[in-house]
């Protein structure tokens, strides 16, 4: 069978799976987009969750990067609700934390979202709420006439961390600080040799989720023999970092956070809550069953998809391994090279923020040493320093930014939206003041953003 035939037919069954000929967006009908409440079944339990339905009820959205950003979400959810489009750089207007500017909508309320694309890349989009534990999250594709054309068959996989818990009571049992089985659950590790010790998982979560499903019954995606794959991978986890460890396929990460990477080839690779990776293979001539995992950083549980050629033997895979998923570090973004890197130019402005607090009080906080205030046409340069015991993934609203130093030593890194903070150390990220607005800057651990891990960048008027 012809290979795009064979995609089309294999890909059809696949909720997650991005199909040729799915946009059909023109100048006047937006895309329709639906925030729903659904059931979702996890480990033989029904739970209710949200879901954000694309056309055809596929989760999520598959746009043409060169068209606008043209959708109509209408929230039918039966609670408040509203979206923020992570990744991409509409006006603050439609950007969706709540009252920053724009109100929660109601049940039943529909609201256009139109603004420019700025190219292609693997995002997302998610409530800036609780509700985003409860999986009011979903892939947000944006493919270029590149993409599009490649003979490449495409994957996406958004992982969770799923409870059965309500988010409400899962924040309360960590504020009260009366969260004795929480604390339990906590771990302690060290990186490298003589690192000092460092606090991971707050949480416990029942279930961690690829594409909605554990290892016990995972999306099994049909591949070509010889064919190749993009794994468009987004961590839609509330609380957990992971590491894609891709067995035995060597991966050739080719993007983060939707913004291209110079390819690095390897077999693990960390993603932060808020981030994403996109990652090539080659499936081998004679084909087989490829497991991609994702372990939970510091625990022995894992999730994760399988690849297999027609007719490979696929083995179970149990939902907890032998070791523990590796500390989620800094290790490899220093190696990480942006495609299409800021100019380079000397900062007009530079801004400190310091990241602290801890679990016990479950006091997280961001403090700037002087007010977050830029002016449109800024070279802004924003440093980071964690004097805190737990790592912190933080993502600033609306904008792009380089990576351009870690502990003190200058890097021309990646671009990004969400780069991890490690405990006691620094990073300083740069970016061009270009989209005027008051945004948001936090942590994205979402119960360290709700405790307080969260400001905005505002910019003045000149
Ligand atoms: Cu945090």
């Amino acid at each position: 069978m012809h290979r795009r035939t064979f995609l089309k037919a294999a890909l059809a069954a696949a909720p997650f799976a991005l199909r040729p000929a799915a946009f059909a967006q023109d100048q006047s009908a937006p895309t329709q987009l639906d925030a729903v409440s659904r059931y979702l079944d996890v480990n033989g339990k029904s739970a209710r969750v949200f879901g954000l339905e694309g056309p055809g009820h596929t989760s999520g959205l598959e746009l043409d990067a060169s068209k606008p950003f043209d959708v109509a979400l209408t929230n039918r959810t039966g609670e408040e609700t509203l979206v923020h489009w992570h990744g991409l750089t509409p006006p603050p207007e439609l950007d969706g934390v709540p009252s920053e500017p724009a109100p929660l909508m109601r049940q039943g309320e529909t609201r256009r979202y139109s603004f420019p694309l700025r190219g292609g890349g693997t995002h997302w989009m998610h409530a800036h709420t609780l509700q985003e534990q409860n999986l009011l999250a979903a892939p947000l594709i944006v493919r270029t006439a590149e993409d599009r054309a490649a003979d490449v068959q495409e994957v996406v996989v958004l992982l969770h961390d799923f409870s059965f818990t309500p988010a409400t009571a899962l924040l309360a049992r960590l504020t009260s600080g009366a969260s004795g089985g929480m604390h339990g659950g906590m771990g302690h590790m060290s990186h490298g040799s003589g690192g000092a010790a460092q606090d991971v998982n707050d949480i416990e979560f029942d279930a961690y989720l690829a594409n909605d499903r554990t290892l016990g019954d995972p999306q099994t995606t049909r591949v070509e023999n010889g064919g190749r794959i993009r794994l468009r991978l987004i961590n839609g986890a509330t609380a957990t970092a992971f590491t894609i460890d891709t067995g035995g396929l060597d991966g050739r990460l080719i993007a983060v956070d939707g913004q291209d990477v110079q390819p690095i080839k390897g077999r693990r690779f960390p993603v932060a809550m808020g981030q994403r990776l996109d990652i090539m293979f080659d499936i081998p001539p004679e084909g087989g069953a490829f497991p991609l995992l994702a372990l939970r950083e510091g625990g022995l549980e894992r999730t994760g998809i399988i690849l297999a050629t027609a007719g490979a033997r696929i083995e179970k895979i149990a939902a907890t391994g032998r070791a523990k998923g590796p500390l989620v570090g800094l290790d490899l973004e220093p190696g990480l090279k942006a495609v299409r890197p800021l100019a380079t130019r000397t900062p007009d402005r530079r801004l400190a923020v310091t990241l602290s607090g801890g679990m016990h009080g479950y006091d997280w906080s961001l403090e700037a040493s002087k007010p977050l205030r830029v002016r449109s046409g800024e070279r802004v340069e924003v440093t980071m320093r964690n004097m805190s015991m737990m790592t912190h993934p933080m993502h600033l609203h609306g904008h792009h930014f380089q990576i351009v130093s870690i502990n003190g030593k200058r890097i021309a890194g990646a671009m990004r939206d969400t780069v991890i903070v490690p405990h006691m150390a620094e990073v300083a990220f740069a970016f061009d003041a270009d989209n005027p607005g008051k945004w948001a800057f936090h942590c994205h651990h979402l119960y360290h953003m709700a405790a307080g891990m969260m400001d905005f960048i505002e910019y003045e008027r000149a």
